[in-house]
């Protein structure tokens, strides 16, 4: 199936909250606008991220950087999306694609497709991934032609892609992670997130962080932050959406406020607003959630993440998104890999721009060559995600 294809005549609704969900929308739009947080990647004279986009992400736990990939780049990663979508298993239980081939997931190790029910929550109110989605969202009832289960989540994405590497390895957004992380700054993990319209599941609230809340040198970035560019772009309906500020305020209650709420449409919560090709940036400790997608507007988010060093060495941590284990040195040069790699895929295609130095690896940058071989040097490469 297409990531674009729609597959509803019918249109699903919010049902009987439907009008609310619908002030809520509008309301949560504007709230989101007068926040300010929002344009193009801009640098101070001496190089460095400028301190209005820094101080603005600071202060609101996230930011929207506008216009970052143009349309080709887009059309790139929506051709290797649907590229890979067609040699997905045709459900859940299969390992054979729809043309009767084994699926390309099949014979890897880590757990790369998250299949849900069409408009549901799989996560909130449940113990996985850490039970960090305490609260259950709003369940719409899906039309009676959507399919049994789809495809919402898919990880180690860079091992699919080269065009969502190449995003990976863009000299702009490395220079973010550098002014936010530090210099020596290491991944976190890759995914796609699709929400289909009339199908895709919502992502009940959470913050990100499982380790570092009770720590003494704990601070507003200690767990990190994810990239979210757009393909389609998002939209109040189908995007994430954030409650500005919560990045500060360590670990939230969030089963307390849904219930104090009476709802799961938080109240000072507002959407991140995006055209295709802007790409945003959150928090991973801000409070963040999406709703199921009864809009009539896919969304195709290519998610990664970045930390600082000294929030994964020494630490031991996973169980979320691959086994527990500690993140000592080797770990985490050998995850770290995917940057150089990314970096030069981007310069073989790109060959004008300028590139970005990733200092931790910059003495070895010939041994990470974007090549067939390191194709097969990747796979599975997301068992050694820093999950933190
Ligand atoms: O894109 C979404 O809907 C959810 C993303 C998210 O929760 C995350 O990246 O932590």
């Amino acid at each position: 199936m297409k990531v674009q294809a729609v597959s509803n005549d019918v249109k699903a609704t919010y049902g009987e909250q439907q009008s609310e969900m619908e002030r809520y929308l509008v309301e949560g739009e504007k709230r989101a606008l007068a926040l300010g947080n929002r344009g193009p990647i801009r640098y101070n004279k001496n190089g460095s991220l400028h301190e209005d986009i820094l101080e603005s992400y600071w202060e609101t736990g996230f930011y929207v950087f506008t216009d970052v990939l143009d349309k080709k780049e887009l059309l790139d990663i929506e051709k290797d999306v649907n590229d890979f979508l067609e040699c997905v298993p045709i459900s859940e239980e299969s390992i054979l694609d729809q043309n009767g081939n084994r699926a390309i997931t099949s014979g890897l190790r880590a757990r790369n497709l998250f299949w849900a029910t069409p408009l549901s929550d799989p996560f909130g109110g449940t113990d996985i991934a850490g039970g960090r989605h305490p609260a259950k969202m709003f369940e719409p009832t899906p039309t009676e032609n959507a399919p049994e289960k789809d495809i919402y989540l898919i990880l180690g994405s860079l091992q699919f892609s080269e065009a969502c590497l190449r995003v990976y390895g863009h000299p702009d957004l490395l220079r973010v992670a550098e002014a936010i992380n530090g210099k020596d700054f290491t991944p976190f993990n890759e995914a796609l997130f699709i929400k289909r319209p009339g199908i895709g599941a919502s992502v009940a609230w959470h913050q990100d962080g499982l380790t570092h809340w009770d720590s003494p040198r704990w601070d507003y970035g200690t767990h990190g932050f994810n990239f979210m560019a757009q393909v389609y772009g998002s939209t109040a309906a189908n995007g994430l959406w954030v409650v500005p500020g919560t990045h500060k305020l360590g670990k939230l209650d969030i089963k307390k406020l849904v219930s104090e709420a009476g709802t799961d449409r938080l109240p000072e919560a507002v959407p991140m607003l995006c055209a295709p090709g802007d790409v945003g940036i959150t928090n991973r400790q801000a409070l963040h959630g999406s709703f199921a997608n009864v809009s009539e507007n896919t969304r195709l988010t290519v998610n990664f993440g970045f930390h600082r060093r000294e929030s994964v060495l020494g630490v031991t941590a996973g169980g979320v998104h691959n086994a527990r284990a500690t993140y000592d040195e080797k770990r985490i040069k050998e995850r770290s890999r995917l940057i150089p790699y990314a970096i030069d895929a981007r310069r073989q295609k790109y060959p004008n721009e300028s590139s970005y130095i990733y200092a931790p690896l910059a003495d070895e940058e010939d041994k990470y060559r974007w090549n067939a071989q390191a194709k097969v040097n990747i796979r599975d490469y997301n068992l050694q995600d820093l999950s933190i």
